[in-house]
């Protein structure tokens, strides 16, 4: 059950501390912080799957999607621990830079001209809400490809217009099912959840959901700086 389906939208700031180990809603989440030590160190290490090349000819097995008739259009809770950025559609640009061979400056128009993917998916969390969602976008793995990446390639960063920050292991960003949605519930995504362009994918907590993304960075090296929650001890892959 998840009692927080009729929440208003200004519920005020919560507090992921006091969801840790949180599993009333049925989610059980785990969190693993890194010592500060192991930070000071240098020794951040994740497990991740980084062939470029196979993760680019064999995408991964897809999440089975929901029908249209289980999207739950209440149950998105805006979850905004900043503030909301306006972004004009007119004059945003997505940058798509860092370990690549050929780095992107899109325009929406642009963006939008590429295969549009729409699924009905999961998001979840870790405050212990779920919802059914229908969203459409482009593929991440499209707009990496296009920025051609180059061979050592095994982390990608989010940058939003928010002050957010994500990364990602490169096989979750290569997923089929990752995409930079542009739609929500077969509309035209709201500013509150993230126009003009998310992620979104059944893989993820929601945490990893970066909205008002404007900038991706593909990286060798994952730096110290992780993720706005995970900075603060939140798992770094989150993945569901
Ligand atoms: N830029 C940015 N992205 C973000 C957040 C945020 O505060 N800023 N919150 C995250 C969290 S914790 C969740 S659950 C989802 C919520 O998405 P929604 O507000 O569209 O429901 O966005 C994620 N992405
Ligand atoms: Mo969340």
């Amino acid at each position: 059950m998840h009692p927080t389906d009729d929440a208003p939208d200004d519920l005020p700031r919560r507090s992921f501390l006091r969801i840790a180990g949180l599993t009333t809603a049925g989610w059980v989440v785990g969190t693993s912080a890194l010592t500060l030590a192991e930070s000071v160190a240098g020794k951040l290490f994740m497990p991740v799957n980084d062939r470029l090349d196979a993760l680019l000819l064999n995408p991964q097995k897809p999440v089975p999607e929901f029908p249209v008739s289980a999207i739950e259009p209440k149950a998105l809770i805006v979850n905004t621990f900043r503030f909301t950025p306006q972004i004009d559609p007119a004059t945003f640009r997505l940058t798509v830079n860092g370990a690549v061979n050929h780095p992107l400056n899109l325009d929406l128009a642009t963006i939008q001209k590429l295969p549009l993917t729409s699924m009905v998916i999961r998001h979840v969390c870790v405050e212990g809400w779920a919802a059914i969602v229908q969203w459409g976008g482009v593929r991440l793995r499209d707009v990496i490809q296009m920025a051609q990446p180059k061979v050592g390639v095994r982390y990608v960063y989010f940058q939003s217009a928010d002050g957010y920050y994500e990364s990602w292991d490169l096989a979750s960003a290569l997923h089929p099912q990752t995409i930079l949605a542009y739609q929500k519930n077969g509309a035209l995504l709201p500013v509150e959840n993230g126009a003009p362009l998310r992620l979104a994918s059944p893989i993820k907590l929601g945490y990893k959901l970066s909205k008002w993304v404007t900038g991706i960075t593909l990286t060798s090296q994952l730096l110290p700086q992780m993720g706005y929650w995970e900075d603060q001890g939140y798992e770094w892959f989150a993945g569901i």
